[in-house]
């Protein structure tokens, strides 16, 4: 009895913990999409989910433009949101947040879409009737691709970076303004603004430390998180994801399209440990390890 008794605690207390999967900007490339999730084990080679059930996904957004394949992508985002959220079985949890890209998108900012996307829609007026808001692009981009941030086990994912001021309308908030501004077409809302906003702002990516980190702890103090992965500030020289302010902030845009050097890589998160994940040359279902977890002080303060 003793025995079971310690078995059964053991195996509830071991139950296996959330792995997030965080991937950056896209840019219109499928086969560079593909890869990164295939290397994260999230896709098979037949572009089957893999993801187990303790499996988060979260993409931060610029699905859109630069790259031909924005129905491709689209449709592989509904595809495993409506598995994660329609099976009945444990399922992993999937959320493709919306970037700048989108949102230019969507207001018609259409300075970014190549000639060989207009043709996959088959011509530009097509194209347009996909991206109105009652479009099956408009439509997925105000119910599913919907949300500018999330909140998973204290990590906040957003595209560029939200500051105390937009941090004080809480994850919910945020959500919701942006969908109410989305759906009543108010482009010219302060939340798409270009620049001090969380589809824009490049601070936590590239300021200097000693003035942005000041403003990115108070602002994952206002949210109760204890750290923010971001996208849109893209790694070209490095193709690496960058720490920032001591492991408070992660930047996953490593320019993973093509038109940005093809770079493939995403970051793990499961408890308090952070691994950079990259892909290993003719290995498609592995990846090579970076650990980014912030520094443990015990050892080095002996
Ligand atoms: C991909 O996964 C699906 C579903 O599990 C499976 O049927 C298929 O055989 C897998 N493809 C490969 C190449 O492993
Ligand atoms: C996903 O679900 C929505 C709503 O139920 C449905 O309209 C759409 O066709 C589905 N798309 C895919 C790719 O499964
Ligand atoms: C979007 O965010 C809201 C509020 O934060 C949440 O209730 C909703 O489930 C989210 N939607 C998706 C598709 O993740
Ligand atoms: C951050 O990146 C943007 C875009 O590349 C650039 O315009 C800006 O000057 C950079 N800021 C700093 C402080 O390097
Ligand atoms: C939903 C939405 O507003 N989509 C827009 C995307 O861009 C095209 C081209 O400017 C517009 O016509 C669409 O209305």
């Amino acid at each position: 009895m003793k025995t079971f008794v310690f078995f059964f605690l053991v195996a509830f207390a071991t139950a296996a913990p959330r792995r997030i999967i965080a991937v950056g900007d896209i840019h219109g490339d499928f086969p560079q999409a593909h890869k990164v999730l295939r290397m994260s084990n999230l896709l098979n080679e037949t572009l089957h989910w893999t993801g187990t059930p303790e499996t988060t996904f979260v993409q931060v957004g610029d699905v859109v433009d630069r790259g031909p394949d924005t129905i491709r992508l689209f449709e592989l985002f509904q595809r495993i949101y409506n598995e994660s959220i329609t099976s009945c079985v444990p399922h992993s949890t999937v959320y493709p947040l919306l970037g700048n890209h989108e949102i230019m998108n969507l207001s018609g900012d259409l300075r970014s879409v190549s000639q060989a996307d207009f043709d996959s829609f088959g011509g530009r007026e097509n194209r347009e009737k996909a991206w109105r808001l009652d479009g099956w692009i408009g439509q997925l981009l105000t119910h599913t691709l919907s949300n500018v941030t999330v909140m998973v086990d204290g990590t906040v994912f957003v595209h560029g970076g939200i500051q105390p001021k937009w941090a004080k309308l809480g994850i919910d908030g945020l959500n919701l303004h942006v969908k109410k501004a989305l759906l009543e077409q108010r482009w010219d809302d302060p939340i798409f603004a270009r620049g001090d906003t969380p589809f824009w702002y490049r601070g936590y990516a590239n300021g200097t430390e000693s003035v942005v980190c000041e403003e990115l702890n108070e602002a994952l103090e206002i949210l109760g998180a204890k750290r923010m992965v971001i996208g849109h500030t893209p790694q070209l020289e490095t193709g690496e994801i960058l720490s920032r302010c001591g492991g408070k902030a992660f930047v996953i845009d490593v320019g993973i399209t093509s038109r940005y050097g093809a770079n493939c890589a995403a970051l793990e998160i499961i408890g308090d440990s952070v691994t950079a994940l990259y892909c290993v040359d003719g290995k498609p279902d592995e990846a090579r390890r970076v650990d980014m977890s912030p520094r443990s002080h015990t050892h080095s303060d002996l």
